[in-house]
């Protein structure tokens, strides 16, 4: 599958301003890949489905994680955190994309995971740095993003642990373990 096959798959499942971050994902997640030797069409094609399940009905997801393998702790915390892991499993079954490596980092997108594969950073960071977001101190993650892979990415985790805390909400675990990892790691 190229490029424009695989964008002109995902367009239909998304609203056009959703399609546009999707393609800025993309070009960012490629310009990681190029500069920390990842690789390139895995990084592609990641990116391109990474938010494959993002409108998909909250009864529609509930059921997939119910009903599969999914972790059903899932079910304990906010819907917007299910996009990531269903659409890993939906892109496998619905696109035939099997992958390993392309799934697990379309999984933990929006978490993070402990010990994240280079794969998962590159999409991870792509996600939060892409010149459409603003959040604040992103200017400060985006210049580290192109010096050192996992410090931007316990940059943007440590902003959003400290967003979300903020604002009272709860933290999935799985978005503790990636600050975490990644703590350890920049401390070695
Ligand atoms: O799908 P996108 O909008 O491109 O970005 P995303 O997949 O990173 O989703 C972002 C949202 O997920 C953002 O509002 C922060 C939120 N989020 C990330 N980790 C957690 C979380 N929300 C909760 N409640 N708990 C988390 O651990
Ligand atoms: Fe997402
Ligand atoms: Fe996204």
């Amino acid at each position: 599958m190229n490029r424009e096959e695989a964008l002109a798959i995902v367009k239909p499942h998304l609203k056009q301003e959703r399609y546009d971050h999707t393609v800025r994902v993309m070009e960012t997640a490629i310009q990681l890949a190029q500069t920390y030797g990842v690789d390139e069409e895995k990084a592609e094609i990641a990116a391109i489905f990474h938010d494959y399940a993002k409108y998909r009905p909250i009864t529609e997801m509930k059921r997939w994680i119910e009903s599969t393998y999914l972790p059903k702790d899932l079910l304990h915390y906010h819907h917007e955190l299910w996009h990531g892991p269903v659409g890993a499993l939906l892109v496998e079954r619905e696109i035939g994309l099997h992958d390993k490596e392309v799934l697990e980092a379309i999984h933990y997108h929006t978490t993070g995971r402990a010990h994240m594969t280079p794969l998962d950073k590159v999409i991870f960071l792509a996600d939060y740095i892409e010149p459409g977001r603003k959040f604040p101190g992103l200017e400060e993650v985006r210049k580290s993003s192109w010096e050192d892979l996992d410090y931007g990415c316990w940059m943007a985790s440590k902003n959003t642990v400290s967003f979300l805390m903020s604002k009272s909400q709860p933290i999935y675990p799985e978005t503790f373990h990636a600050y975490n990892a990644l703590t350890n790691k920049i401390k070695a």
